[in-house]
């Protein structure tokens, strides 16, 4: 499988070119550049089909998935609905997803292999129902609406879309999950779409993949309609499932298949079609593992009216944020709000611990129609150009920031998406509030892709040294090294140093399914010449924090995070994973040269306490290094 590949053998391939396309031989490895679009939109090519759902699939290929519809590229003989996206090249190949993938759930299986699940019915000009199910020109697509589709994703140009034994139910807009085991959760959808769920197409339900038999009934799921599809799932630390939909929000207990009340969702519904942007905030030792979910924006609409005739599109977005730690406590919290109202704003995490928001429209909804009242066949008007930033450790107040940031030429409406790059940009596409190709819309069926380089971008990034390729749950500490450039020629910013690995999810319709950050456990010992190491724990001893399957490792140092390395969290199998205790951490210390005399001169050394006390102090104390430092010569 290409996800293993070592480490040093794939960053070369990141840097090969530049976004423009410029050759950057000047550049040592894990040393991306971009120097004018620092904070903004680069525009970097033409995604070939347009990217309804997007996921990085190795260190270098973003996957695109399309709906089945009039794309001018061409393969055996009918339109494309999905390709492969070169990032170093610039470059896009043709596939073939063979069923209609048109508003399909994604995740990653723990041995590498991506899902694509769910689709509509076969069609023709104009997104109309074909009249077979079975294909047939124009575009010899089929129903999609059982399809589990398989993707081993290659650095090579070999791999496609395999189509596997079909699901037991149908299911438009599923949510899919990874689970401890490696294991796929399929969540939710409907029979045959509409802009919102009914009762006669409902599909209630959840299967998994590898399939463990029969759809199991999920009261939440009938208790939400009509705004129950695409649904909010994010698998929790205590093993529960977090789920969001319509207004009420439960925690489900996977093997007795009990279902837990939380408070219902405040100000806004954030599900499809209302679109508030979701994401649960990096997992940390600070905050002992615990998951807290954000959620921004959507639309505060009552259940009643989604079926009513109304002016869609001229509904204001909510600019409400909030957060649940849903281990800890049933009730939301709300949180800075956004400064304009937003639908279909992203969440996408940073591995500097930051959120991105970016996409979306300021009135309106998700969806499309051909109803008077539509911005072509848009739901949603006043597209969001400007990007926004949370810091979850700002002080309450002053979380979101906009300094120094440009907005986008491109509106993100309906059907975009975005991922976060290993290079530490985001690929953003995708938009296309239309039911078939039209590039003379007010919202045209947009191709072009931009990346977002955030404010780290062109700073010089840490080059690590060590890490593995692959992350035990427990078990052995590992090394990894950093010389004194690494850390900005001050050997003390070791203290702040930390590994983040990341899981870049499965982008569509404002959700990023899977995505997930967590922070590994570190100590670390600087040294006299500058370097420094850092001892850093395997995953924490539970899959339920981070499920098996690809990741990608960052170290960041002084919030500058080095180019993400592709790492395998567990086994690499679909199986109940290993978990090992952990094995104790050295103390940390600092050993420092005095008044530029080399260490051989007889010079004082300078130890540093272990991290916690050195944590501890450094909450209270302000000249915290002279007040804790231990002189030992
Ligand atoms: C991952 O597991 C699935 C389900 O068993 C299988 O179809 C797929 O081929 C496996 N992928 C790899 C890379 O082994
Ligand atoms: C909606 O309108 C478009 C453009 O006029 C047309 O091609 C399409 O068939 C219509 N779609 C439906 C589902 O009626
Ligand atoms: C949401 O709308 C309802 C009326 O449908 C209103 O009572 C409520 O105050 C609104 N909430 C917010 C946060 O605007
Ligand atoms: C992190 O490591 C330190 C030092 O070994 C230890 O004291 C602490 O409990 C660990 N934290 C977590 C969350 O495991
Ligand atoms: C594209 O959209 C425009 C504006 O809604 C519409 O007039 C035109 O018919 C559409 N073109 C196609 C090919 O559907
Ligand atoms: C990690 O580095 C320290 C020195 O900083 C060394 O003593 C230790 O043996 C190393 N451990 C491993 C597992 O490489
Ligand atoms: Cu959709």
């Amino acid at each position: 499988m290409t996800w293993l590949t070592s480490p040093k053998s794939l960053i070369p391939a990141f840097c090969i070119l530049s976004a423009a396309g410029r050759a950057l031989a000047d550049n040592a490895p894990g040393q991306p550049k971009q120097a004018d679009k620092l904070n903004g939109f680069e525009i970097t090519g033409s995604s070939v089909v347009s990217g309804q759902q997007i996921f990085l699939g190795t260190g270098d290929k973003v996957y695109i998935v399309d709906k089945t519809e009039n794309n001018p590229t061409q393969i055996n003989g009918h339109p494309i609905w999905a390709a492969e996206w070169s990032v170093s090249a610039n470059q896009a190949r043709s596939m073939d997803a063979v069923t209609n993938t048109f508003c399909a759930g994604g995740s990653v299986l723990g041995n590498g292999t991506w899902l694509n699940v769910g689709g509509n019915q076969a069609v023709t000009y104009g997104g109309v129902t074909a009249q077979s199910e079975l294909g047939g020109l124009p575009y010899d697509d089929s129903d999609g609406g059982q399809s589990i589709r398989m993707l081993n994703p290659c650095d090579g140009q070999n791999c496609d879309w395999v189509l596997l034994t079909p699901m037991t139910t149908r299911r438009w807009y599923p949510t899919l999950e990874t689970l401890q085991d490696g294991s796929i959760i399929i969540f939710g959808g409907c029979g045959y779409g509409g802009y919102v769920n009914d009762a006669a197409q409902d599909n209630p339900t959840y299967e998994f993949f590898p399939s463990r038999g029969m759809p199991i009934p999920s009261p939440i799921l009938q208790n939400t309609l009509p705004v129950n599809l695409y649904p909010i799932l994010w698998l929790l630390p205590s093993g529960k499932l977090f789920v969001q939909s319509g207004w009420s929000t439960i925690l489900l207990d996977l093997d007795l298949n009990q279902e837990t009340q939380l408070q219902d969702m405040p100000d806004a519904v954030r599900v499809y079609p209302a679109s508030g942007g979701n994401a649960m905030l990096p997992l940390t030792p600070d905050n002992k593992y615990t998951a807290t979910i954000m959620f921004c924006g959507g639309s505060n609409i009552s259940y009643a009216m989604w079926t009513q005739d109304w002016d869609i599109p001229h509904w204001p977005a909510s600019a409400s944020c909030v957060q649940i730690t849903p281990d800890q406590s049933p009730n939301y919290v709300k949180l800075d709000s956004l400064p304009e109202g937003r639908t279909m704003g992203n969440l996408i995490l940073l591995p500097d611990g930051r959120v991105l928001c970016l996409n979306g429209a300021g009135i309106g909804t998700a969806g499309y129609g051909n109803t008077t009242f539509t911005i072509g066949q848009s739901y949603a008007d006043q597209p969001v150009l400007a990007p926004i930033i949370y810091d979850p450790n700002a002080p309450s107040g002053q979380r979101w920031s906009r300094d120094g940031l440009s907005p986008s030429t491109i509106p993100r409406m309906y059907h975009s998406s975005a991922t976060l790059l290993p290079d530490g940009s985001v690929f953003v596409t995708g938009s296309n509030p239309n039911s078939d190709v039209n590039t003379t819309a007010p919202y045209p069926t947009e191709y072009r892709i931009e990346r977002f380089y955030p404010s780290y971008y062109n700073q010089r990034r840490p080059e690590p040294q060590g890490p593995p390729s692959q992350l035990s749950y427990g078990g052995s500490y590992f090394n990894i090294s950093l010389s004194l450039a690494d850390l900005f020629s001050n050997v003390d910013n070791i203290q702040s140093a930390k590994v983040m690995v990341m899981r870049t999810g499965f982008s569509t319709h404002t959700m990023n399914m899977g995505m997930r950050s967590v922070q590994l456990n570190n100590t670390f010992t600087g040294n006299a010449d500058g370097s420094g190491v850092l001892h850093v724990s395997p995953l924490p001893p539970s899959a339920a924090i981070m499920p098996p399957g690809p990741a990608l490792l960052f170290v960041v140092v002084n919030g500058v995070p080095s180019v993400g390395i592709q790492v395998m969290c567990g086994s690499g199998k679909i199986e109940q994973q290993n978990m090992v205790t952990v094995q104790s951490l050295p103390s940390s210390s600092i050993v420092q040269q005095q008044n530029g005399q080399s260490k051989n001169s007889g010079a004082s050394f300078v130890l540093l306490s272990a991290r916690g006390v050195l944590l501890g102090a450094m909450k209270y104390v302000g000249a915290v290094a002279s007040a804790i430092l231990l002189f030992v010569s």
